[in-house]
Protein backbone atom coordinates (compact mmCIF):
# COMPACT_ATOMS: atom_id res chain seq x y z
CA UNK A 1 0.00 0.00 0.00
CA UNK A 2 0.87 3.43 -1.01
CA UNK A 3 2.51 5.32 1.93
CA UNK A 4 0.23 8.13 3.22
CA UNK A 5 1.16 11.71 1.79
CA UNK A 6 2.63 14.15 3.70
CA UNK A 7 2.08 17.53 3.11
CA UNK A 8 3.70 21.11 3.91
CA UNK A 9 1.00 21.58 6.43
CA UNK A 10 -2.15 20.60 7.55
CA UNK A 11 -4.29 22.41 9.98
CA UNK A 12 -4.35 22.08 13.57
CA UNK A 13 -8.07 21.34 14.43
CA UNK A 14 -10.09 20.66 17.45
CA UNK A 15 -12.02 17.56 18.51
CA UNK A 16 -15.88 18.06 15.85
CA UNK A 17 -17.60 17.70 19.04
CA UNK A 18 -15.92 21.14 20.86
CA UNK A 19 -16.90 22.80 17.05
CA UNK A 20 -20.50 21.50 16.79
CA UNK A 21 -20.87 22.65 20.56
CA UNK A 22 -20.28 25.71 19.31
CA UNK A 23 -22.07 25.80 16.19
CA UNK A 24 -25.35 24.18 18.08
CA UNK A 25 -25.91 28.07 19.63
CA UNK A 26 -25.11 29.59 16.17
CA UNK A 27 -27.92 27.38 14.88
CA UNK A 28 -30.20 28.54 17.42
CA UNK A 29 -29.90 31.59 17.72
CA UNK A 30 -30.00 31.82 14.01
CA UNK A 31 -26.74 34.86 14.10
CA UNK A 32 -24.47 33.82 11.56
CA UNK A 33 -22.93 37.26 10.64
CA UNK A 34 -22.18 41.24 12.04
CA UNK A 35 -20.02 41.13 14.75
CA UNK A 36 -22.13 38.43 16.11
CA UNK A 37 -21.17 36.94 19.53
CA UNK A 38 -18.90 34.31 18.45
CA UNK A 39 -16.87 36.56 16.38
CA UNK A 40 -17.01 38.88 19.45
CA UNK A 41 -15.81 36.18 22.09
CA UNK A 42 -12.87 35.03 19.28
CA UNK A 43 -11.70 38.18 19.35
CA UNK A 44 -11.20 38.52 23.05
CA UNK A 45 -9.55 35.26 23.52
CA UNK A 46 -6.90 35.84 20.71
CA UNK A 47 -6.24 38.71 22.43
CA UNK A 48 -5.88 37.05 25.91
CA UNK A 49 -3.91 34.46 24.38
CA UNK A 50 -1.33 36.82 23.03
CA UNK A 51 -1.58 39.36 25.79
CA UNK A 52 -2.66 42.57 23.40
CA UNK A 53 -5.38 44.81 23.79
CA UNK A 54 -7.46 44.67 20.95
CA UNK A 55 -8.09 42.80 17.65
CA UNK A 56 -10.07 43.13 14.63
CA UNK A 57 -11.09 40.06 12.99
CA UNK A 58 -11.94 40.10 9.19
CA UNK A 59 -12.41 37.47 6.69
CA UNK A 60 -8.87 36.61 5.73
CA UNK A 61 -5.02 38.11 5.80
CA UNK A 62 -5.67 39.86 2.26
CA UNK A 63 -8.22 41.40 3.59
CA UNK A 64 -6.97 42.22 6.65
CA UNK A 65 -3.70 43.82 4.95
CA UNK A 66 -6.30 46.16 2.62
CA UNK A 67 -7.76 47.39 5.53
CA UNK A 68 -5.11 48.28 7.16
CA UNK A 69 -3.81 50.57 4.03
CA UNK A 70 -7.70 51.39 4.14
CA UNK A 71 -7.34 52.71 7.59
CA UNK A 72 -3.93 54.64 7.47
CA UNK A 73 -5.61 57.19 4.34
CA UNK A 74 -2.33 57.50 2.46
CA UNK A 75 -2.28 56.81 -1.52
CA UNK A 76 1.21 56.17 -2.66
CA UNK A 77 4.38 54.09 -2.67
CA UNK A 78 5.11 51.75 0.18
CA UNK A 79 7.79 49.83 0.85
CA UNK A 80 7.86 45.96 1.17
CA UNK A 81 9.97 42.73 0.63
CA UNK A 82 9.98 40.66 -2.34
CA UNK A 83 10.07 37.77 -0.31
CA UNK A 84 7.08 36.91 0.51
CA UNK A 85 3.58 35.62 -0.47
CA UNK A 86 1.66 37.37 -3.51
CA UNK A 87 -1.16 38.34 -1.30
CA UNK A 88 1.10 41.55 0.23
CA UNK A 89 1.54 42.62 -3.19
CA UNK A 90 -2.33 42.42 -4.36
CA UNK A 91 -3.54 43.82 -1.19
CA UNK A 92 -1.28 46.73 -2.09
CA UNK A 93 -2.50 47.21 -5.17
CA UNK A 94 -6.33 47.36 -4.90
CA UNK A 95 -5.72 50.15 -2.18
CA UNK A 96 -4.28 51.64 -5.13
CA UNK A 97 -0.89 51.57 -3.99
CA UNK A 98 2.42 51.21 -5.26
CA UNK A 99 4.45 48.71 -4.03
CA UNK A 100 8.24 49.55 -3.85
CA UNK A 101 10.43 46.60 -3.52
CA UNK A 102 13.92 46.70 -1.05
CA UNK A 103 15.98 43.58 -1.23
CA UNK A 104 16.15 40.97 1.96
CA UNK A 105 18.62 40.00 4.47
CA UNK A 106 19.76 36.38 3.04
CA UNK A 107 20.30 35.14 6.85
CA UNK A 108 16.92 36.21 8.30
CA UNK A 109 15.08 36.54 4.91
CA UNK A 110 13.61 39.70 6.05
CA UNK A 111 13.47 43.11 4.42
CA UNK A 112 17.05 44.17 4.90
CA UNK A 113 16.53 48.18 7.03
CA UNK A 114 19.72 49.12 5.51
CA UNK A 115 18.65 49.22 2.02
CA UNK A 116 15.33 51.25 2.76
CA UNK A 117 16.10 55.14 3.12
CA UNK A 118 17.43 54.73 -0.94
CA UNK A 119 14.17 53.75 -1.80
CA UNK A 120 12.41 56.63 0.39
CA UNK A 121 10.56 59.57 -2.01
CA UNK A 122 8.21 62.00 -1.86
CA UNK A 123 5.44 59.49 -2.60
CA UNK A 124 6.66 57.11 0.22
CA UNK A 125 3.20 56.57 2.46
CA UNK A 126 4.30 53.47 4.92
CA UNK A 127 6.61 50.55 5.04
CA UNK A 128 5.17 46.87 4.91
CA UNK A 129 7.57 44.71 5.97
CA UNK A 130 6.76 40.72 6.45
CA UNK A 131 8.09 38.59 9.20
CA UNK A 132 8.65 35.73 6.66
CA UNK A 133 8.22 32.48 7.65
CA UNK A 134 7.30 34.13 11.60
CA UNK A 135 10.92 35.69 11.98
CA UNK A 136 10.50 38.31 13.78
CA UNK A 137 11.95 41.81 11.27
CA UNK A 138 14.49 44.42 12.34
CA UNK A 139 11.75 46.15 14.43
CA UNK A 140 13.74 48.69 15.94
CA UNK A 141 15.72 49.69 12.83
CA UNK A 142 12.35 49.88 10.89
CA UNK A 143 10.65 51.98 13.43
CA UNK A 144 13.42 54.26 13.66
CA UNK A 145 12.95 55.06 9.54
CA UNK A 146 9.55 55.86 9.77
CA UNK A 147 9.83 58.41 12.64
CA UNK A 148 12.83 59.92 10.45
CA UNK A 149 10.51 59.94 7.00
CA UNK A 150 7.03 59.98 8.93
CA UNK A 151 6.03 57.23 7.53
CA UNK A 152 3.62 54.38 8.71
CA UNK A 153 4.58 51.11 9.49
CA UNK A 154 1.85 47.99 8.82
CA UNK A 155 3.61 44.16 9.34
CA UNK A 156 2.79 42.10 7.20
CA UNK A 157 2.14 39.37 10.29
CA UNK A 158 0.08 36.54 8.18
CA UNK A 159 2.82 33.83 9.57
CA UNK A 160 2.91 35.18 13.06
CA UNK A 161 1.23 34.24 15.58
CA UNK A 162 2.66 33.51 18.32
CA UNK A 163 5.51 35.06 18.08
CA UNK A 164 6.87 37.39 20.64
CA UNK A 165 10.04 40.21 20.20
CA UNK A 166 11.78 41.73 23.33
CA UNK A 167 9.19 39.72 25.75
CA UNK A 168 5.79 41.30 24.17
CA UNK A 169 3.68 40.20 21.08
CA UNK A 170 4.96 41.26 17.82
CA UNK A 171 1.45 42.15 16.84
CA UNK A 172 1.90 45.23 19.28
CA UNK A 173 4.34 46.94 16.74
CA UNK A 174 4.75 49.44 14.28
CA UNK A 175 1.31 51.09 13.54
CA UNK A 176 -0.44 48.31 12.62
CA UNK A 177 -0.17 44.46 12.04
CA UNK A 178 -2.15 42.10 10.07
CA UNK A 179 -2.43 38.54 10.64
CA UNK A 180 -3.88 35.02 8.52
CA UNK A 181 -5.84 32.62 10.17
CA UNK A 182 -6.34 30.59 7.06
CA UNK A 183 -6.23 26.80 7.55
CA UNK A 184 -2.65 26.29 6.70
CA UNK A 185 -2.00 29.03 9.16
CA UNK A 186 -0.83 28.31 13.24
CA UNK A 187 -4.57 29.62 14.23
CA UNK A 188 -7.22 28.67 11.84
CA UNK A 189 -11.02 30.10 11.25
CA UNK A 190 -10.30 27.97 8.06
CA UNK A 191 -10.49 31.53 6.57
CA UNK A 192 -9.73 34.72 8.47
CA UNK A 193 -7.74 37.45 9.84
CA UNK A 194 -6.91 39.68 12.36
CA UNK A 195 -5.75 43.16 12.63
CA UNK A 196 -3.67 44.64 15.46
CA UNK A 197 -3.53 48.39 16.37
CA UNK A 198 -2.62 49.90 19.79
CA UNK A 199 -4.83 52.94 18.79
CA UNK A 200 -8.05 52.93 19.56
CA UNK A 201 -9.47 55.69 16.61
CA UNK A 202 -7.58 53.07 14.02
CA UNK A 203 -9.46 49.88 15.71
CA UNK A 204 -12.70 51.91 15.71
CA UNK A 205 -12.32 52.93 11.70
CA UNK A 206 -11.01 49.28 11.09
CA UNK A 207 -14.00 48.75 12.74
CA UNK A 208 -16.25 50.65 10.04
CA UNK A 209 -14.01 49.85 7.25
CA UNK A 210 -15.50 46.34 7.80
CA UNK A 211 -18.61 47.04 7.85
CA UNK A 212 -19.23 48.40 4.66
CA UNK A 213 -17.92 52.16 6.01
CA UNK A 214 -21.42 52.53 8.17
CA UNK A 215 -21.39 54.30 11.58
CA UNK A 216 -24.29 52.91 14.16
CA UNK A 217 -25.77 51.57 11.01
CA UNK A 218 -27.01 54.93 9.70
CA UNK A 219 -24.41 57.33 8.03
CA UNK A 220 -21.20 55.92 5.77
CA UNK A 221 -18.21 57.82 6.89
CA UNK A 222 -15.65 55.45 5.59
CA UNK A 223 -14.15 53.68 2.28
CA UNK A 224 -15.77 50.37 3.51
CA UNK A 225 -16.35 47.25 1.96
CA UNK A 226 -17.40 44.00 3.27
CA UNK A 227 -14.68 42.66 5.78
CA UNK A 228 -16.49 40.66 8.11
CA UNK A 229 -15.63 37.12 9.88
CA UNK A 230 -19.07 35.18 9.71
CA UNK A 231 -20.18 33.06 13.31
CA UNK A 232 -19.19 29.62 12.15
CA UNK A 233 -15.61 30.76 11.24
CA UNK A 234 -15.20 32.37 14.73
CA UNK A 235 -17.03 29.08 16.19
CA UNK A 236 -13.83 26.78 14.50
CA UNK A 237 -11.14 29.81 15.55
CA UNK A 238 -12.52 29.24 19.47
CA UNK A 239 -12.35 25.21 19.11
CA UNK A 240 -8.92 25.73 17.21
CA UNK A 241 -7.58 28.13 20.02
CA UNK A 242 -7.59 25.72 23.01
CA UNK A 243 -5.12 23.93 20.86
CA UNK A 244 -3.14 26.93 19.93
CA UNK A 245 0.29 26.43 22.70
CA UNK A 246 0.53 22.61 22.01
CA UNK A 247 0.74 23.10 18.62
CA UNK A 248 3.29 25.89 18.99
CA UNK A 249 5.39 23.20 21.25
CA UNK A 250 5.05 20.89 18.33
CA UNK A 251 5.94 23.16 15.92
CA UNK A 252 9.21 23.81 17.80
CA UNK A 253 10.32 20.44 18.73
CA UNK A 254 10.02 19.14 15.24
CA UNK A 255 11.66 22.40 14.07
CA UNK A 256 14.43 21.49 16.64
CA UNK A 257 15.08 17.67 15.31
CA UNK A 258 14.75 18.70 11.93
CA UNK A 259 17.64 21.29 12.17
CA UNK A 260 19.99 18.65 14.25
CA UNK A 261 19.58 16.49 11.63
CA UNK A 262 19.92 18.44 8.65
CA UNK A 263 23.10 20.46 10.56
CA UNK A 264 25.04 17.59 9.71
CA UNK A 265 25.60 18.51 5.81
CA UNK A 266 27.54 21.31 5.62
CA UNK A 267 26.01 22.15 2.10
CA UNK A 268 22.35 23.33 3.77
CA UNK A 269 21.54 26.91 5.29
CA UNK A 270 18.87 27.82 7.37
CA UNK A 271 17.23 30.76 8.03
CA UNK A 272 18.47 33.01 10.89
CA UNK A 273 15.35 32.94 13.12
CA UNK A 274 14.90 35.57 16.71
CA UNK A 275 14.51 32.89 19.66
CA UNK A 276 10.48 34.04 20.32
CA UNK A 277 10.19 32.60 16.27
CA UNK A 278 7.26 30.52 16.20
CA UNK A 279 8.77 28.12 14.33
CA UNK A 280 5.87 27.84 11.74
CA UNK A 281 7.75 26.60 8.77
CA UNK A 282 10.61 24.61 7.99
CA UNK A 283 12.46 26.33 5.40
CA UNK A 284 15.83 24.95 4.13
CA UNK A 285 18.07 26.58 1.14
CA UNK A 286 19.82 23.99 -1.14
CA UNK A 287 23.20 25.23 -2.93
CA UNK A 288 21.31 25.82 -6.23
CA UNK A 289 18.01 25.25 -7.86
CA UNK A 290 18.97 21.76 -9.61
CA UNK A 291 19.56 20.85 -6.13
CA UNK A 292 16.40 21.57 -4.53
CA UNK A 293 14.43 20.67 -7.97
CA UNK A 294 16.21 17.32 -7.14
CA UNK A 295 15.11 17.55 -3.82
CA UNK A 296 11.49 18.25 -4.89
CA UNK A 297 11.51 15.07 -7.21
CA UNK A 298 12.77 12.98 -5.11
CA UNK A 299 10.83 13.40 -2.24
CA UNK A 300 7.75 13.37 -4.07
CA UNK A 301 8.16 9.95 -4.96
CA UNK A 302 8.01 9.15 -1.55
CA UNK A 303 4.61 10.76 -0.80
CA UNK A 304 6.26 13.59 0.70
CA UNK A 305 5.06 17.27 -0.37
CA UNK A 306 7.35 20.37 0.31
CA UNK A 307 6.73 23.72 -1.54
CA UNK A 308 8.75 26.25 -2.61
CA UNK A 309 7.71 29.35 -0.41
CA UNK A 310 8.51 31.78 -1.93
CA UNK A 311 8.81 30.79 -5.59
CA UNK A 312 9.31 32.62 -7.66
CA UNK A 313 10.26 36.36 -5.71
CA UNK A 314 7.20 38.55 -6.53
CA UNK A 315 9.03 41.13 -8.34
CA UNK A 316 9.02 38.98 -10.89
CA UNK A 317 5.66 39.02 -11.63
CA UNK A 318 5.62 41.38 -14.69
CA UNK A 319 1.80 40.72 -15.29
CA UNK A 320 1.91 42.88 -12.02
CA UNK A 321 4.30 44.93 -11.10
CA UNK A 322 7.25 46.09 -13.76
CA UNK A 323 10.77 44.53 -12.66
CA UNK A 324 13.15 45.46 -10.80
CA UNK A 325 15.87 42.94 -9.89
CA UNK A 326 16.09 41.87 -6.20
CA UNK A 327 19.36 39.59 -6.43
CA UNK A 328 19.22 38.14 -3.09
CA UNK A 329 15.26 37.37 -3.37
CA UNK A 330 15.57 35.97 -6.47
CA UNK A 331 18.61 33.83 -5.96
CA UNK A 332 16.83 32.69 -2.30
CA UNK A 333 13.23 32.05 -3.91
CA UNK A 334 14.95 29.59 -6.88
CA UNK A 335 16.85 27.35 -4.40
CA UNK A 336 14.83 27.47 -0.62
CA UNK A 337 12.15 24.53 0.15
CA UNK A 338 9.75 24.41 3.14
CA UNK A 339 9.89 21.29 4.47
CA UNK A 340 6.78 18.83 5.95
CA UNK A 341 6.20 20.68 9.44
CA UNK A 342 2.55 20.53 11.20
CA UNK A 343 0.76 18.82 14.22
CA UNK A 344 -0.74 15.56 12.40
CA UNK A 345 2.92 14.51 11.33
CA UNK A 346 4.75 11.92 13.83
CA UNK A 347 8.92 12.52 15.23
CA UNK A 348 9.41 9.45 13.03
CA UNK A 349 8.15 11.58 9.63
CA UNK A 350 10.51 14.51 10.53
CA UNK A 351 13.61 12.15 11.00
CA UNK A 352 12.37 10.01 8.08
CA UNK A 353 12.31 13.23 5.98
CA UNK A 354 15.58 15.14 7.43
CA UNK A 355 17.12 11.32 6.62
CA UNK A 356 16.24 11.34 2.82
CA UNK A 357 17.02 14.68 2.44
CA UNK A 358 20.29 13.90 3.58
CA UNK A 359 20.88 10.71 1.63
CA UNK A 360 19.58 12.61 -1.74
CA UNK A 361 22.17 15.08 -1.35
CA UNK A 362 24.70 12.01 -0.32
CA UNK A 363 23.42 10.51 -3.72
CA UNK A 364 23.88 14.05 -5.93
CA UNK A 365 27.11 14.95 -4.68
CA UNK A 366 28.91 11.16 -5.39
CA UNK A 367 27.00 11.24 -8.93
CA UNK A 368 28.69 14.29 -9.62
CA UNK A 369 32.29 12.71 -8.72
N1 LIG B 1 0.82 37.57 3.66
C1 LIG B 1 1.60 36.49 3.65
C2 LIG B 1 3.07 36.64 3.94
C3 LIG B 1 1.06 35.22 3.40
O1 LIG B 1 1.86 34.12 3.38
C4 LIG B 1 -0.32 35.11 3.14
C5 LIG B 1 -0.92 33.81 2.87
C6 LIG B 1 -1.12 36.28 3.18
C7 LIG B 1 -0.50 37.50 3.43
C8 LIG B 1 -2.59 36.27 2.92
O2 LIG B 1 -3.33 35.56 3.90
P1 LIG B 1 -4.73 34.85 3.45
O3 LIG B 1 -5.50 35.85 2.63
O4 LIG B 1 -4.42 33.61 2.71
O5 LIG B 1 -5.40 34.59 4.78
C9 LIG B 1 -1.11 29.09 1.06
C10 LIG B 1 -2.27 29.84 1.68
O6 LIG B 1 -3.42 29.83 0.86
C11 LIG B 1 -1.96 31.24 2.05
O7 LIG B 1 -2.85 31.58 3.11
C12 LIG B 1 -0.53 31.42 2.54
N2 LIG B 1 -0.18 32.77 2.80
C13 LIG B 1 0.45 30.84 1.52
C14 LIG B 1 1.88 30.99 1.97
O8 LIG B 1 0.18 29.47 1.38
P2 LIG B 1 -0.94 27.60 -1.07
O9 LIG B 1 -1.61 27.77 -2.39
O10 LIG B 1 0.47 27.30 -1.04
O11 LIG B 1 -1.68 26.54 -0.15
P3 LIG B 1 -2.33 25.16 -0.50
O12 LIG B 1 -3.80 25.33 -0.64
O13 LIG B 1 -1.61 24.50 -1.60
O14 LIG B 1 -2.06 24.40 0.84
C15 LIG B 1 -0.78 23.91 1.23
C16 LIG B 1 -0.98 22.57 1.90
O15 LIG B 1 -1.79 22.74 3.04
C17 LIG B 1 -1.70 21.55 1.04
O16 LIG B 1 -0.74 20.81 0.35
C18 LIG B 1 -2.47 20.71 2.02
C19 LIG B 1 -2.67 21.63 3.20
N3 LIG B 1 -4.05 22.12 3.33
C20 LIG B 1 -4.44 23.23 2.62
C21 LIG B 1 -5.73 23.71 2.75
C22 LIG B 1 -6.18 24.92 1.96
C23 LIG B 1 -4.91 21.47 4.16
O17 LIG B 1 -4.55 20.46 4.77
N4 LIG B 1 -6.18 21.95 4.30
C24 LIG B 1 -6.63 23.03 3.62
O18 LIG B 1 -7.80 23.42 3.77
O19 LIG B 1 -1.26 28.97 -0.31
Amino acid sequence: MDKKPIYVTMPTLAPRQEVDQLLDGVWESGIMTHNGPLVQRFEKEVCSFLKVPQMVSCCNGTIALQMAIKAIEKKGEIITSPFTFIATISSIMWEHCTPVFVDIDPDTLNIDPSKIEEKITCHTVAIMPVHVFGNACQIDEIDAIARKHNLKVIYDAAHAVGVNYKGKSIMEYGDISCTSFHATKMLNTAEGGGIFTLDKNIDAKLRRIRFFGFENHADIVEDGFNGKMTEVHAAVGLANLKYLSDALQDRKLKYARYKEILSQNPELRFQKITSDCNCSYFPVIFKDEATTLRVIESLQKGNIFPRRYFYPSVNTFTHLVPYVPMPVSEDIASRILCLPLHIRMTMDDVEQIAESVCNILNKLTHSVR
